[in-house]
């Protein structure tokens, strides 16, 4: 009885030493298998996400766009819209270049939006505009250098937009007073920017 208990328990130790051994190195196994390609993988994956990553910073800050070319013919429609090219409430084209004398008509494709110069951003001897909400209208402009102007009721989601006429004479005065207009965009805050950068 004694013997057989004992060779029972060792029957028992063995067993369960050899299910232990047997159960680490099952899982050590796959641990072992999968953690080492894993670690390979991740490595990899980490490098690719990482490229991936800074990729994506880059794209995140405003790409340098292409400078806008001056408009052809003498007329030229700048479209209010909801949804455009370059996002939501936008102008399109946003940015244009046009010529002394040239005339925009501004035309309400979508409803609830209006343009209107902004004080300080257009050139000095020019008067601007102030288009009524939802109406069409045309500006005839003879006063060479860039206007920046805003849709009222959209301006916290920038909804702004950039005439060149001519040569840009008061570039760099436009960039400084932008610092005080981009302080009431909530939305779509780079897109100044990004618009400025194309003249
Ligand atoms: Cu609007």
């Amino acid at each position: 009885m004694t013997v057989f208990v004992l060779q029972k328990t060792e029957d028992l130790v063995k067993k369960r030493s050899v299910r232990k051994i047997v159960s680490v190195d099952e899982r050590l196994k796959p641990f072992g298998q999968i953690s080492m390609p894993n670690e390979q993988n991740s490595v990899v994956t980490q490098t690719v996400q990482n490229e991936d990553t800074s990729t994506e910073i880059q794209s995140v800050s405003p790409p340098p766009l292409a400078k806008v070319e001056l408009s052809s013919g003498s007329e030229h429609t700048i479209r209010m819209l909801n949804v455009g090219p370059t996002g939501t409430m936008v102008f399109d084209p946003a940015v244009i270049k046009v010529s002394p004398g040239d005339t925009l008509n501004f035309e309400v494709t979508d409803l609830a939006h209006n343009s209107a110069t902004i004080p300080n951003m257009t050139p000095a001897g020019s008067d601007g505009w102030k288009g009524l909400m939802n109406e069409n209208f045309s500006v005839k402009l003879e006063t060479e250098g860039v206007y920046v102007y805003q849709c009222d009721p959209h301006l916290m989601m920038a909804m702004v937009g950039i005439v060149q006429v001519g040569n840009a004479v008061n570039l760099e005065d436009v960039k400084k007073n932008s610092e005080n207009l981009k302080k009431n965009f909530v939305m779509n805050t780079d897109r100044l920017d990004s618009y400025l950068s194309q003249l």
